[in-house]
């Protein structure tokens, strides 16, 4: 019997660039608070759950020993703006490459589902015209822990019905890849992850992966 090869994306920052949104949403709150906060901090926040990026923004100050109803108050905030910033996504936040690229890959075949840490990912997918294209979503709703962790990939795996080591990975976090790793599974670097250099594949444009999975 033929070996099934599977595909598991990252979402936020891979599938669409909903990243941009995440920083607003931090920023605003950690401006707010008058908390620093860059593009080069927010690079630690990808890949890692909500709860887990609030106490990085918090890590050095006086807020990090906020009790934890606080700190939950201030990351459903935060949530709230990058919900309504996520209001205004439609299908044409999708790029023509990463559409093209998809479709390639489903004429051709090959099992195709979201990794995402996000809670939001049923709503991003919705707003970007891709409920039900994939064949299983695993996301920040069925996981306990969050990337590096490998549970998201290794559900993902499960809901296809594929051997982890039948999967690769595409991934914008260095977390991502670490988890995939911890998975047993390969892992394409993309945007962020490509700097930190731990990819088994590296690539700059999107349609590159065709090469890579066909
Ligand atoms: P939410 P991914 C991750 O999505 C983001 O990269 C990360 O910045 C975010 O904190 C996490 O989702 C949780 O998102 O607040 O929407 O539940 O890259 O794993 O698709
Ligand atoms: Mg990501």
């Amino acid at each position: 019997m033929e070996i099934q090869k599977a595909v598991i994306f990252d979402l936020d920052g891979v599938i669409v660039h909903t990243d941009i949104y995440h920083y607003r949403a931090w920023k605003e709150l950690a401006d707010r608070l008058g908390v620093p906060f860059d593009e080069t901090a927010n690079n630690r926040l990808r890949g890692v759950s909500r709860m887990e990026s609030l106490e990085i923004i918090l890590e050095n100050g006086e807020f990090s020993r906020l009790p934890a109803t606080e700190k939950a108050a201030l990351a459903d905030r935060k949530n709230e703006t990058y919900k309504a910033l996520l209001q205004a996504m439609s299908p044409a936040d999708l790029s023509p490459e990463v559409r093209g690229t998809l479709e390639t890959l489903r004429k051709q075949g090959v099992r195709m589902a979201i990794g995402s840490s996000s809670r939001n990912a049923g709503l991003i997918l919705e707003k970007i015209g891709l409920e039900g294209f994939f064949d299983a979503v695993s996301d920040g709703n069925n996981i306990t822990n969050s990337k590096p962790d490998p549970e998201v990939f290794l559900k993902a795996a499960g809901f296809l019905c594929v051997r982890p080591q039948d999967c690769i990975v595409v991934e914008d976090a260095d977390a991502g890849i670490e988890a995939a790793h911890r998975a047993g599974m390969k892992a394409v670097a993309m945007g962020d992850a490509v700097r930190a250099g731990r990819g088994d594949w590296n690539i700059a444009f999107f349609p590159e992966l065709l090469s890579i999975f066909l």
